[in-house]
């Protein structure tokens, strides 16, 4: 089995990336952003309790995004690998999901980190709430408080999967199809070791 995750502030591509990743390498996607939003667009309890964190640019609580994460895994036993895209988000969520692989006999094999700068993440987050109908898009303050978050929460995940060597930074602006070229290489050292 080989699980990545693929790892970066929002708007860095994570989303864009996975569509390609999943399809090379025949991966199971997990986007939690998109689980969220699916959970939303059903109305069910969770959805609407986690609407009111994504719309203030705020993470979801860990428990929340750690059982969706717990059930997916669990309905996919059959997958060859798992392709984490946007979780963990924070070093509890980076702890549980060891945990849950250690279970299946399995673990993360690479930390993919797309870097991108503030300015660039602004522009490219404004612009798709121009067409994408995401309440999290629309405006630079709400914008601004997700890239907040992610520096306040998020980038010492990083740091927690630096510890066992599995991070590489991948630089994330320019041409999307040589920025996959550059996630490729990396997997393909990886994928034969
Ligand atoms: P996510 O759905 O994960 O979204 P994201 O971080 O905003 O975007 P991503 O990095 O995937 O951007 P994309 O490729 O689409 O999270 C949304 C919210 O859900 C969070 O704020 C949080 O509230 C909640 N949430 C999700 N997971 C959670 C967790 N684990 N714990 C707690 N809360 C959680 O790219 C963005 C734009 O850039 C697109 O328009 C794309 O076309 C463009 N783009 C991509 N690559 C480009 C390139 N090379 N050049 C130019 N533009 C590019």
């Amino acid at each position: 089995m080989f699980n990545l995750i693929l790892f970066g502030p929002p708007g860095s591509g994570k989303g864009t990336q996975s569509e390609r990743l999943i399809s090379k390498y025949g991966l199971k996607h997990l986007s939690t952003g998109d689980l969220l939003r699916s959970e939303i667009a059903g109305q069910t309890p969770l959805g609407l309790a986690a609407k009111s964190f994504m719309d203030k640019g705020q993470l979801v609580p860990d428990e929340v995004v750690i059982e969706m994460i717990s059930s997916a895994l669990d309905n996919n036993p059959q997958a060859h690998g798992f392709l984490f895209d946007g979780f963990p988000r924070t070093t509890a969520q980076a702890e549980a999901l060891d945990k849950l692989l250690n279970q299946k006999g399995t673990s993360i094999a690479i930390v993919l980190a797309l870097q991108v700068s503030q300015e660039e993440l602004i522009k490219r987050l404004l612009n798709r709430g121009l067409t994408s109908g995401r309440s999290d898009d629309v405006n630079e303050e709400i914008i601004a408080a997700r890239i907040g978050e992610y520096e306040k929460k998020t980038a010492a995940v990083a740091d927690y999967y630096k510890k066992y060597d599995k991070v590489v930074f991948v630089h994330g602006e320019g041409d999307v199809d040589e920025i996959f070229g550059s996630l490729s290489k990396e997997i393909d050292i990886r994928d034969r070791a």
